[in-house]
């Protein structure tokens, strides 16, 4: 047998080949690239619970060679097995069939709800300010635990785009000592429904119509808005919804809540009634809506990407974990809240948030499929110390988690999976199932037993044992329905509207003439109305004003209650890190300045990126964007050293100008100023030299935006 049958080379019958180009790959053998520092995996669980990197399944691939899965060398994966150079191909090609069988068996089901989603590794570190109302390890002073985050929209497909006005998700793995602990939350503290069993039902309004499915990832479609028109539960959280939350900057800025109430308990036995809150070191800030549209477009992959890129340059985000603390008394209520309705929030001015520990996120994943597709959350999953509480919301979920992954994950044993494993001694008892990659030893997988030593054994409280906590369950009778304290779906709505600053409240009244608007049956916008009359009036008759309908009186009395000014994401000064910051120059432009002002945004962590007119280098500064891949909408804060005629760059000014955003304009580029009709005064507006410009760009970006401006230009255009 000759090679003669295999070519790399396409060539056309009658016409000789070329010569063959000089052969610019690889010629030798090579081993893996050893992994990054940066792309470290879950230590992988060897059977003594210890960690070793060193373990074979820390990396997937080895040797030099390619083979097939059964580890056996091959000489080509380029040309199927064939009869003659033209003939069919073999069924006896195991190789092919194999490489194609894996192929076709490659995706599996996405998750029915926060399909989308990015993650990444990090740590979390206890204050010990905890320890006083939980004996949960891990909340210790000093304790460090190993976490994986992952941050979600909730209604798109996995491939839909970031910036959907959407909830997000804010799950996090605490890989503890005492086992795994998943904290589930969201980015909004409040919740649709009252009752887990009307999920199906506000998701399946949520997600595209079923005949057409369209539209995707989005809430402005009839369906969303006739569930929670006619489900006033809803209300609430749908305002959050509404607002520039749900529009988030940066998954880094973004806050994170348990939203249900969970039971606390220390060493003492002493319990009480808690609520988790993250809160971003670098502030909560949001998109303005056309920016998040036209990132839909233009970058997709924005939130992912800037986490991502975050992470390996090194601003790792940070996060304080705080709670809010309520007496576990039987009524489980505080304030006149029902803390089992995970509809309603506790102002922080009415119980203030105690940080307990900070998160900082430092890894990106090695491989998006094997950590962040196949992660597998929890609400169930606990350790001693924390507790569920009977919010019904929550008591479904308990359910619902691991129900889900069966499917997703095809079988029982995805808590084996590197990303899920527990950091701790595993022992369960649990055996055989699909894809079961444990090797168990022993003959007695029951206990008690006398032929495996006994083994397992039960633990009690002192050797850190999960105990529920002995909480009173009263008697009473068996019914469907909630208590009187659940009815009230109004008054937090308009607390929310309420506090928010006036063009937060703007932005509310838009969303919801956008989303309604979008709407096609009459009757689903006027019941929408009706519930916006029992939230504010001005809200109301702004939205009816933008849908050309009336607006209609209130029907309920809703309480007032003082404003929360903590619900505010506007008016406070916030570190920079990881901010971008374009700056338009040309061939032209003073080498000196243009280094200067980089130098500048460097060090205050800023990633500069120089938009010039070509690609490739202004002197010895690389440039990052030219006009046909510069956006404003992936820029915070723009610096003009140069003027530019290109319509573009222009138009790329003109956005960054609408958008609020702080834009610095040197002497000899006020022309660019004049083109977008900005003014000297104008709020975040700096003119001056290079050092000027990056000190005014440093001192407007901590407010995130300039925000009277944007002000005065939204009224403007409307
Ligand atoms: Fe979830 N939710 N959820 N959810 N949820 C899922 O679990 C569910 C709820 C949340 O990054 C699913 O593994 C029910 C509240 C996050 O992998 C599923 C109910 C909150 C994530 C599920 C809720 C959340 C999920 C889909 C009503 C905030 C993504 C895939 C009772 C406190 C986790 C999966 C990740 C995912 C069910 C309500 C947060 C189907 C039944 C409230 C962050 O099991």
């Amino acid at each position: 047998m000759t090679d003669e049958r295999i070519t790399d080379d396409v060539t056309i019958p009658g016409v000789p080949a070329p010569e063959a180009p000089p052969v610019a790959e690889p010629t030798e053998p090579r081993g893996p690239l050893a992994p990054k520092p940066d792309q470290r995996g879950p230590e992988p669980h060897t059977p003594t619970g210890a960690a070793s990197a060193d373990a074979p399944e820390a990396h997937a691939q080895q040797g030099a060679f390619l083979t097939t899965a059964q580890g056996t060398r091959l000489p080509t994966t380029d040309h199927s097995l064939t009869a003659g150079p033209r003939g069919p191909v073999l069924l006896q090609d195991h190789h092919l069939r194999e490489k194609i069988m894996h192929f076709d068996h490659e995706r599996i089901p996405e998750r029915a709800v926060h399909a989308r989603g990015a993650a990444a590794h990090g740590y979390f570190e206890a204050s010990g300010a905890a320890e006083g109302i939980t004996k949960a390890a891990f909340l210790r002073a000093g304790e460090r635990t190993p976490v994986f985050v992952r941050f979600s929209t909730v209604l798109g497909s996995r491939g839909s785009a970031d910036t959907a006005r959407d909830t997000r998700g804010f799950a996090t793995k605490f890989y503890t000592s005492e086992g795994v602990y998943d904290l589930v939350g969201n980015n909004i503290p409040v919740f649709f429904i009252q009752d887990a069993i009307k999920f199906p039902d506000i998701i399946h309004a949520g997600k595209p119509h079923p005949d057409r499915e369209i539209p995707q990832a989005q809430s402005a479609h009839d369906t969303f808005w006739d569930f929670v028109s006619l489900h006033t539960e809803a209300q609430h959280h749908t305002i959050w919804n509404m607002s520039d939350r749900a529009l988030p900057r940066s998954y880094r800025m973004m806050q994170g809540f348990g939203v249900h109430t969970f039971r606390l308990e220390n060493t003492a036995g002493e319990t009480s009634l808690v609520k988790f809150h993250w809160r971003p070191k670098l502030g909560t800030h949001g998109l303005t809506w056309e920016e998040a549209q036209l990132l839909g477009g233009k970058d997709p992959d924005f939130h992912r990407r800037d986490l991502a890129d975050a992470i390996e340059s090194g601003a790792f985000p940070q996060w304080d974990l705080a709670v809010q603390v309520m007496p576990d008394d039987p009524t489980e209520m505080y304030e006149g809240i029902d803390l089992l309705d995970p509809t309603k929030f506790v102002p922080e001015e009415l119980v203030p948030l105690q940080v307990i520990g900070t998160m900082t996120l430092d890894a990106n994943p090695t491989n998006y499929f094997a950590e962040t597709e196949q992660v597998a959350f929890h609400p169930g999953h606990l350790v001693p110390g924390i507790d569920v509480t009977n919010d019904s919301l929550l008591q479904g979920r308990l359910f619902s988690y691991l129900d889900t992954q069966l499917t997703r994950l095809g079988g029982p044993n995805f808590a084996q999976l590197p990303i899920n494993r527990p950091h701790t001694d595993v022992n369960d008892m649990l055996r055989d199932g699909m894809h079961q990659t444990a090797v168990h030893g022993g003959v007695a997988p029951y206990r008690p037993n006398s032929l495996d030593g006994g083994c397992p054994f039960h633990a009690g409280a002192a050797d850190g044992a999960f105990i529920e906590v002995p909480a009173v369950v009263a008697e009473s009778t068996k019914q469907r329905g909630k208590a009187a304290s659940f009815d009230d779906h109004f008054t937090q709505v308009r607390l929310f509207y309420r506090s928010l600053t006036p063009i937060e409240q703007q932005h509310v009244a838009d969303a919801y003439a956008f989303e309604l608007g979008k709407c096609y049956e009459q009757a689903v916008k006027e019941r929408q109305l009706q519930a916006l009359a029992n939230i504010d009036a001005q809200l109301c008759a702004a939205v009816a004003g933008a849908l050309g309908l009336p607006a209609p009186d209130a029907e309920i009395q809703v309480a007032e209650l003082e404003p929360s000014p903590a619900l505010r994401m506007v008016g406070q000064e916030w570190p920079v890190d990881g901010r971008v910051v374009g700056i338009v120059a040309d061939d032209a432009t003073d080498a000196a300045a243009l280094a200067a002002v980089r130098e500048t945004l460097d060090a205050a962590s800023i990633v500069p990126l120089v938009i010039a007119p070509h690609g490739g280098m202004l002197g010895a500064i690389p440039v990052q964007r030219t006009p046909a891949t510069a956006a404003s909408v992936e820029l915070d804060a723009v610096i003009v050293l140069a003027a530019s005629e290109d319509r573009r760059v222009r138009q790329l000014l003109d956005e960054a100008y609408r958008h609020g955003k702080a834009i610095g304009i040197a002497d000899g580029a006020k022309t660019m100023r004049d083109a977008v009709g900005a003014t000297p005064d104008d709020p975040g507006i700096v003119g001056g030299d290079a050092a000027a410009l990056a000190d005014g760009i440093l001192a407007a970006l901590p407010a995130h935006r300039a925000w009277d401006r944007l002000a005065a230009v939204e009224a403007a255009e409307k």
